[in-house]
């Protein structure tokens, strides 16, 4: 056998074992949801023919062309029973584009379709395009926004990192085709973790925000914010608030960002967030929760102290290490819900749970009260309580 087809038939049965491998949950966590003892997507899971050129003429070697870095921070979405994610795919060039991938189960299965999305240019075109929030909107449309990155033109001569990230919309109703409509505008210099909430208020378009002022420094700005729009065809913000600021020595100190589109529930909008601190090892990226008002999203009702998922064993790893990122849930009319997270800027994993237990966990636990003396007070009065159960 050539070296080609030698190569060819492994690296093919390496890839559909992969695929049909089964996931199984981690037993006894800590009763707010389950992990998975395998990823749900990784660059592995990139199809041969993303990468590999398939003629024996022009690649005798059987080798990779166009490399696959990593795959992560996916928006996610359930249609006719089936779990899509539109993940974020990094080529080794660094450039990320959106595919989608299918499972039945939603934990395991995942399989990219054939071609990538083709995401439509502006007339200003984008240098990079991530993390796609998606959302099925009351108006019909599955809504796509994403950060896009373009290169700062005012940036001083030899600074070639500076650039603006601003939000992008596309819209689709099969995921197949996309219909790329007008940047969001806003007052503020850029803008990441954009979120189109699933309800009109007051008759308008509600965007989640994260004005910033510089590229990777929130500033003076930061925090989630909140505004509304006429238009979705030609989204501009005129008037923005923040709901949720960033605090001291609390999780989210640096910088926080609306996750996905909140869950409707009974007892108001469930909201999965990432929360950002500094450290001497760089930024640590957790997931957190909150509540708010069913009829005012914009109000926080619940702030459950802490986070939800942080990252774990080999979660801590990668292209960007001790990052949990989450862009993409779904719950299903059962009131199941698949939290999609990555982890460290390199695979896609999955966390299982119920709308239930969500809405026990961000009603019961108790806020951060923000000092030493207060935590050590707000366990004593637990430990006390369990103390006279025994
Ligand atoms: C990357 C993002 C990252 C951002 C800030 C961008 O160039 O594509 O993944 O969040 O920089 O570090
Ligand atoms: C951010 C996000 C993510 C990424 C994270 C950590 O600012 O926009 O794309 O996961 O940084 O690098």
């Amino acid at each position: 056998m050539s070296v080609f087809e030698e190569r060819k038939k492994k690296l093919t049965e390496r890839y559909e074992s992969l695929v049909a491998r089964r996931n199984e949950a981690v037993s006894y966590g800590n009763g707010i949801f389950e992990r998975y003892k395998y990823p749900v997507l990784t660059a592995e899971h990139a199809p041969l023919i993303w990468k590999y050129d398939f003629n024996p003429e022009t690649n005798p070697y059987f080798m990779e062309r166009l490399g696959v870095n990593c795959v992560f921070n996916p928006g996610a979405i359930q249609l006719n029973g089936k779990f899509y994610l539109v993940a974020r795919v990094e080529g080794a060039d660094r450039k990320s584009f959106f595919a989608v991938a299918e499972s039945d189960n939603g934990v395991d299965g995942f399989r990219f379709w054939d071609h990538p999305v083709i995401l439509p240019e502006t007339d200003v075109p984008d240098t990079n395009v991530y993390d796609m929030r998606l959302v099925k909107h009351e108006d019909g449309w599955i809504y796509g926004l994403f950060c896009t990155e373009r290169k700062d033109p005012d940036a001083p001569r030899g600074d070639l990192s500076s650039a603006i990230a601003q939000c992008g919309i596309a819209r689709t109703k099969d995921l197949v085709t996309w219909e790329r409509l007008a940047d969001l505008k806003t007052a503020s210099a850029q803008q990441r973790n954009v979120v189109l909430h699933p309800e009109f208020i007051d008759g308008k378009y509600a965007f989640y925000t994260r004005p910033q002022d510089g590229f990777i420094d929130t500033g003076s700005g930061g925090g989630i914010g909140w505004g509304l729009s006429e238009s979705i065809e030609n989204a501009a913000i005129e008037k923005e608030i923040i709901i949720d600021e960033r605090y001291y020595h609390t999780i989210k100190e640096v910088k926080n960002g609306q996750g996905p589109a909140p869950i409707k529930t009974e007892r108001g909008w469930l909201h999965i967030a990432h929360g950002v601190r500094n450290t001497a090892a760089g930024l640590r990226y957790v997931l957190y929760a909150f509540l708010s008002d069913l009829e005012k999203p914009y109000e926080v009702t619940h702030r459950p102290g802490g986070h939800l998922i942080a990252p774990e064993g080999e979660e801590r790893i990668g292209d960007v290490s001790n990052v949990v990122f989450c862009n993409g849930i779904i719950a299903t009319e059962q009131g199941d819900v698949y939290i999609y997270y990555a982890s460290s800027d390199t695979r896609i994993h999955v966390a299982t749970t119920t709308v239930d237990r969500l809405l026990d966990y961000v009603i019961n636990t108790p806020e951060d009260p923000l000092r030493s003396f207060a935590c050590v007070e707000q366990r004593i009065a637990l430990i006390d309580r369990n103390l006279a159960l025994k």
